[in-house]
């Protein structure tokens, strides 16, 4: 009977390795190895807890995250067994000035580019409108930052974290509907007007737990699917 047991807990392991082997042997595998990814974006937005997930398939605890060191030679960190590294530019909290020297060196050299903001302060009333216009200055810097490389073979994905705290507002469906229809249409608009590259928005993600962390990451992996085909 214990023999059984023990036989039962081998399926479910060697169904997960034969799953990251043949992803492995697969086309897709192939070309993502290798790639660069760099993680930019609005202080508190989540990137060094993304980073982190990417690299160890576990969110760091708060304690746990240190400022980021910036990584220009992506040695460091590796997605996985898949060979992307990772660079993620440190931490801006601390910044009165930034001069986006981090991000226009990841927007040189990498082929994927997530850009992380914080979707539940578009929500907040007293923040949205200074939120949304931090947003739309640093996206106009990548877009003539974008024009100065071979765009078009960059995937340049937005990723709105935070959305658990959404839930926290109190909203009404309504309220959520309204609100929500605003943001997609003015982010819509700001990332339409110019960039050249393959982009996308996806809006409600969260990096609270590892569930969450593992849900944004597939909904990653289906955009790089669709574009490294
Ligand atoms: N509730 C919630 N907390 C999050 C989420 N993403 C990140 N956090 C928390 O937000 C805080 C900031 O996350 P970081 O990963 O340090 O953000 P960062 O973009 O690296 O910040 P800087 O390096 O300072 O610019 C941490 O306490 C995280 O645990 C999320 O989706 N939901
Ligand atoms: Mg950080």
């Amino acid at each position: 009977m214990e023999n059984v047991l023990t036989a039962w807990i081998w399926i479910p392991i060697i169904v997960a390795a034969s799953l990251v082997g043949s992803l492995l042997l697969t086309d897709f595998g192939k070309k993502l190895k290798d790639k660069k990814l760099g993680i930019i974006g609005l202080a508190g937005s989540g990137k060094t807890t993304l980073a982190e997930y990417l690299a160890n398939d576990s969110i760091p605890l708060p304690e746990e995250i240190k400022q980021t060191v910036f990584e220009k030679n992506y040695d460091g960190k590796t997605f996985g067994d898949l060979g992307i590294k990772i660079a993620v530019t440190d931490s801006k909290s601390n910044s009165t000035k930034y001069d986006y020297s981090q991000e226009k060196e990841l927007l040189l050299n990498c082929d994927i580019i997530l850009y992380l903001f914080d979707m539940s302060k578009l929500f907040i009333a007293t923040e949205k409108d200074g939120y949304f216009k931090r947003i739309s200055k640093e996206i106009r810097v990548y877009q003539q930052e974008l024009k100065q490389t071979e765009s078009k073979e960059k995937i340049f994905i937005a990723l709105g974290t935070h959305a658990d705290k959404i839930d926290d507002l109190g909203l009404t469906q309504n309220e959520f509907d309204s609100q929500f229809a605003t943001i997609r249409e003015n982010l819509k608009k700001l990332f339409e007007n110019n960039f050249d590259c393959d982009w996308h928005i996806l809006f409600f993600n969260s990096l609270v737990d590892n569930e969450q962390a593992e849900k944004m990451v597939n909904k990653i992996f289906e955009k790089l699917r669709d574009f490294f085909k």
